[in-house]
């Protein structure tokens, strides 16, 4: 199994990512874009811009294959706590970005807050796991943005209102994301067959494509992964940022 190095464990800790390289074969990326291309030829995006698919993952989905096979839950693991275990997802989102879509965004957003889950609570989870079908190497190819560090500043943000102001969307600005510094955001970049793990607080947006329309168009799977006693302890893992991570 592919070891994570403590200079990735510390990245992930500080920045709130970190970009795995390598991890897809080439086998694996083929596979999974023709499953990609099959899904998109059944619902095929309305022109340019960012087009996404929210397909439900029952045990024979080809998507949660590719979850297991890539040993995604294995690496993932190698970021918590060595207690803690991570749910199977039962959803993934197929994100593609077609160009020329020439689009920066204006600030981040939070993810699973608008709207909420059905009792009302936000749709908090652990980390979010974004494998890259596509290359990410050059900037501006749906690159997604992301603000280094603000899972631990938005952390303290609900530490001094208390986890349930993650639901006050009208206190925060518009993304939905609240006000604090942010820094200066970066574009993930990284090779096709790269696997990017982010906090689920950690500011991020969707970033545009510059290329012509003869250029590919980016490819994303994401899955939100839960450790099983997430729900249960997700006031303290707002905030808290660090609970779920190993030190
Ligand atoms: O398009 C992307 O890669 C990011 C999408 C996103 O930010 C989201 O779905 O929360």
């Amino acid at each position: 199994m592919r070891q994570l190095t403590e200079a990735q464990r510390t990245q992930f800790r500080n920045q709130g990512y970190v970009v795995i390289p390598g991890v897809l074969t080439d086998d694996q990326i083929a596979a999974a874009r023709r499953i990609v291309g099959e899904m998109l030829e059944r619902q095929p995006p309305e022109g340019v811009g960012a087009h996404f698919l929210w397909p439900a993952l029952d045990d024979g989905h080809p998507l949660l294959a590719l979850y297991r096979a890539a040993g995604i839950a294995e690496l993932a693991a190698q970021l918590l706590r060595p207690e803690l275990e991570l749910l199977e997802p039962d959803q993934a989102q197929v994100a593609t970005t077609i160009p020329p879509w020439p689009h920066r965004p204006g600030g981040p957003h939070v993810d699973g807050i608008t709207p909420g889950l059905e009792d009302g609570t936000p749709g908090t989870f652990t980390m979010l796991a974004g494998l890259w079908l596509t290359s990410h190497e050059e900037l501006d190819r749906g690159n997604l943005y992301l603000w280094p560090g603000t899972h631990l500043r938005f952390g303290e943000y609900l530490a001094d209102r208390g986890a349930d102001a993650l639901s006050r969307v009208d206190e925060m600005n518009p993304g939905p994301y609240p006000d604090i510094p942010l820094g200066d955001p970066i574009q993930a970049t990284g090779a096709a067959g790269s696997v990017l793990f982010a906090h689920y607080l950690l500011a991020h947006n969707i970033g545009g494509h510059s290329g012509s329309a003869d250029d590919v168009r980016r490819e994303t799977l994401y899955y939100r992964l839960r450790t099983t006693t997430h729900r249960a302890n997700w006031r303290a893992a707002v905030t808290d940022p660090l609970l779920e991570f190993r030190p």
